[in-house]
Parts: C-alpha cells; sequence; structure tokens
C-alpha cells in the first residue's frame, strides 16, 4: 500500500473508533489558536453537528503539560485534539491515559513509539507524506469528517486553513490539499482562476494593494502611495470608479490585461518579470467586496479573531452563520489598530536596548508593549518589509497574559518562500536545548514559550546560534 492509501485508512480507522464512541457523551474539542487550527474546529463542529452530538470547545495558542494537566481534571471522556497535539504525544500518554484521545494533527510528531489503545493519532507525517506542504490541520479534519457524514460540505474551509498556514505553492496545492480543493470546487463553495498574486482583491483600495505589494514586487510602485496612483495612470486605468476607489476584483478583462502587462514592464530588470500570477481562490456564495469572498482574506480574518482572543466569531463565519460573520469582519479594524500600534512600538524603539540590530539577525524584545498574541504577526510583516536584507532572522519575543514569554523566529524575505538550507524550528529547538522553554512550529515560521527569567539567557545563546547559522548559509551560497 502507498502512503496515501495507508494515510486514508488511517483516517477511516479513526472514524471507525469515533463511532465507538458513547453517543450520550460530550466530545471536548482543543484546536489552535491560528487561521488553521479555527479551520480545523470549525469543520469538526460542523461534523458534530451532522451527526447530533455534544460537544465544547477551547482555542488555544499552544498545548502545554499545564493545560493537558488541566484538561485531565475535566469530567469528559472523549478528547479532540486539532492541529495541535503530535507534538505533545508524551504529554497526553502522561496525563490522559484514561481518556478516548483523538488527534488530528499535521505538525511532525514527537513520538513515534507504538500508542497505547487510548489515543488515535491520525497524522500524514506517520505515513512520510509531508504535513507541512501537503495537507493542513483542517484538512485532516475534513478527511475524517467526511468519513463520517458525505453531508459534510466545509472542503473550502479546509482550504482556508491550508492556505492559513502557507501551504499553497506557486504552481498550486500539492496532492492532498489539491483532492480537498477539488472537492471545495464540486460543491460549488470556490472557483479557482489565475490572476496577479495580490492580498486584498476584495477589500482593498487598487492603489494600497500596488503599494502594499511585496509579492510580486513592482520597483518604483511597491512602497509607495502616490507611485502607485501615478503608475494607474500611465497606463491608463483610472484608480476610482462612481468616485470610489477600484478593487482588483472589480476590475474589467481589458483592465487587468494592462494591468499585468504594466507591472511586467516595471519589472523588466527583475530575475523573473513575468512570475506575477498565481491561483485566485474566489468563495463564489460570499458577498462581492467582502473579505469573507477571497480564501487569502478569509484566513486573515481567522487570524485575526484568533489573535484578538475571538476564535468563536472566526468560528461562526466559518460555518456560514451571517450574524456572527459580520462581527468577525468588524473586527478586521481592531486587529488592523493592534498591529498598527505594534509597529509603531517597534519604529519607535529601534536603536534602544529593546532591540537588537545585527548584521544578519534582529532580535526584538517587547516585553508588555506588544500583546503575545501579536508577535509572531509583527515579525512576518517586519521580514516581508524590504527593511532587511533578505536572509536576515528576525526573533521576536513579547510576555503573554499567562506569565510565559512567547517567541517568535522569521527570516526576512521579499519572494515567495525561499529555499533554505535550515529550519527555523530546529534553529529555535537548538536554542531550547540551551536554555529551557517548548519550541513549536515549521520551517518557516517557527516559535517558543519560555520562562522569562530566561529571557537574558535565551537572547545570548539566539545571538551565537543566529551568527553561526549565517555563517553556514553563506558557506551553501558560496558552494552552490
Ligand atoms: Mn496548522
Amino acid at each position: 500500500m502507498d502512503s496515501y492509501a495507508e494515510f486514508r485508512q488511517s483516517v477511516a480507522l479513526a472514524a471507525d473508533r469515533f463511532k465507538e464512541l458513547d453517543r450520550k457523551e460530550t466530545i471536548r474539542v482543543i484546536s489552535h489558536l491560528d487561521a488553521d487550527g479555527i479551520s480545523a474546529c470549525a469543520i469538526l463542529i460542523k461534523t458534530l453537528n451532522l451527526l447530533n452530538r455534544k460537544y465544547s470547545i477551547s482555542i488555544i495558542p499552544q498545548l502545554n503539560e499545564k493545560i493537558i494537566t488541566e484538561l485531565k481534571e475535566e469530567n469528559h471522556r472523549n478528547y479532540f485534539f486539532t492541529d495541535l497535539g503530535s507534538g505533545q504525544i508524551k504529554l497526553i500518554r502522561k496525563y490522559l491515559q484514561d481518556k478516548n484521545i483523538f488527534i488530528l494533527d499535521h505538525h511532525e510528531a514527537a513520538d513515534e513509539t507504538p500508542l497505547p489503545e487510548n489515543i488515535v493519532h491520525v497524522n500524514p507525517h506517520i505515513n512520510g507524506i509531508d504535513g507541512s506542504k501537503e495537507i493542513s490541520g483542517a484538512g485532516v479534519v475534513y478527511l475524517f469528517g467526511k468519513m463520517l457524514s458525505e453531508k459534510l460540505d466545509l472542503a473550502h474551509v479546509a482550504i482556508i486553513g491550508a492556505i492559513g498556514d502557507i501551504q499553497e505553492t506557486k504552481d498550486g496545492f500539492l496532492r492532498l490539499n489539491d483532492e480537498i480543493l477539488q472537492d471545495a470546487v464540486k460543491d460549488g463553495k470556490i472557483q479557482v482562476k489565475k490572476g496577479i498574486r495580490f492580498f486584498g482583491r476584495q477589500t482593498r483600495p487598487l492603489h494600497k494593494v500596488l503599494e502594499y505589494s511585496t509579492d510580486p514586487y513592482i520597483p518604483g510602485v511597491s512602497g509607495s502611495e502616490s507611485a502607485a496612483i501615478q503608475f494607474l495612470h500611465q497606463i491608463g486605468i483610472n484608480p476610482k470608479i462612481d468616485g470610489q476607489w477600484k478593487k482588483v476584483a472589480g476590475l474589467t478583462e481589458p483592465e487587468v490585461k494592462k494591468l499585468i502587462a504594466g507591472i511586467v514592464m516595471k519589472r523588466i530588470n527583475e530575475e523573473n518579470p513575468e512570475d506575477i500570477l498565481g491561483n485566485v481562490y474566489t468563495l463564489i456564495h460570499e458577498e462581492r467586496e467582502s473579505p469573507t469572498r477571497d480564501a487569502k482574506e478569509f484566513a486573515t480574518l481567522l487570524n485575526a479573531c484568533g489573535r484578538l482572543n475571538k476564535a468563536s466569531l472566526g468560528i461562526g463565519a466559518c460555518l456560514g452563520d451571517k450574524r456572527i460573520k459580520q462581527k468577525a469582519i468588524s473586527q478586521l479594524a481592531s486587529y488592523k489598530r493592534a498591529i498598527i500600534d505594534a509597529m509603531k512600538w517597534y519604529n519607535s524603539n529601534k536603536g534602544t536596548g529593546n532591540i537588537i540590530l545585527d548584521k544578519k539577525f534582529v532580535i526584538i524584545n517587547a516585553g508588555e508593549n506588544i500583546p503575545a498574541t501579536m508577535i509572531g504577526t509583527v515579525a512576518s510583516i517586519i521580514s516581508k518589509s524590504s527593511e532587511f536584507a533578505d536572509g536576515t532572522m528576525i526573533l521576536s519575543m513579547a510576555r503573554a497574559d499567562d506569565g510565559t514569554t512567547k517567541v517568535s523566529l522569521r527570516v526576512a524575505s521579499k519572494s515567495h518562500r525561499k529555499e533554505m538550507s535550515s529550519d527555523l524550528r530546529d534553529l529555535v529547538s537548538e536554542i531550547t536545548r540551551q536554555v529551557g522553554g517548548e519550541a513549536g512550529g515549521h520551517q518557516y515560521a517557527a516559535g517558543a514559550i519560555i520562562s522569562p527569567e530566561d529571557e537574558e539567557k535565551f537572547i545570548e545563546t539566539a545571538k551565537t546560534v543566529l551568527s553561526r547559522h549565517s555563517l553556514e548559509e553563506n558557506l551553501v551560497e558560496s558552494e552552490s
């Protein structure tokens, strides 16, 4: 049997085990706080609704020993861990041995030894499939739910989860995600078309989309609002229609052609001037100019809800509840404000002890000045800006409400995922091995939870590890 058949079989086995549970008992669901985790949770909830089952949900930023010991004390017997859990199997085994456990995840598993009877573990990595690229947590839950109810129609939500986890490649999705996408297309939920790889097609004014576009990068236009407006006039596109700013989604076919030609001309000295197109995933039943109409904007909406501790609004939006969807959308303004405040703090603290600037890395210690749920977003924004050379490591940390310190690591890159010789998760693990704390994440975005007393030691160790890593990266570049 090949890996894919094996993986499908493990999903089917999990569904069979689920059917053995007592129908009267509540299902305890624990899912991850990001867009994928919220999508995964929504798909599981829909499945449980279709099956008439009771449930109780928690959405958490990271699963750790403290939370697992709290879950142990709860009066439930059946637990689902979605988009998390695989990295904490040892702790789950240790504390939850008298509970029925279902782990539906795609993060790398920390324990490969045979599992006890009470744990059902579905994860593509176990079957030799790369879960960081092939399928999201939401995708795994979707395949599971589909085994239990043919009526499950949330393939598009699994795609939003995959987009939230940056699983889409330049050539679209890999096999498992692509099969789920085909379901979404068949259900009439998603339409796939080629278009310019822009973010904000439905909601942002066209000139703003151009100003903020770093991938594709448009020389002389990206980064400047006035240059963006001027560029549109030059290529014969009026940025306004009936006194309103035009949106990418509202452009006519001839306008799109002019825009593509204009951008390619501006990029003529770039490595691949014509490399500006990608798939656009439109949720055709959603209202025009709503962030829920574009899968990428929908993923951002879910992230915003999660980061603002309003994950339930994101779940409601995925389930298609109109009123909750509106509430979720209204969170975007607060999210924008929180990002602006965080970026202001960052910009006004350069040159102070809070921000260490080195040639090869940047270390930001925000303390309580940036919410811990936002620190990864801040690091991502800085990594995509043109402030630092490609390859610069961006390490950021902030205090969380629970008294721990949250750490994020990103790498500066103006283009799509760059091939790197090292994995960011490995780098963070290397630091936590010396300093203590729990590391997590994947190749392109990693993080850790550490104790505030260890911050100084963490920073000192990070300096050594990140400098050495840069050295290795340079060697690789000069060899190739
Ligand atoms: Mn995920």
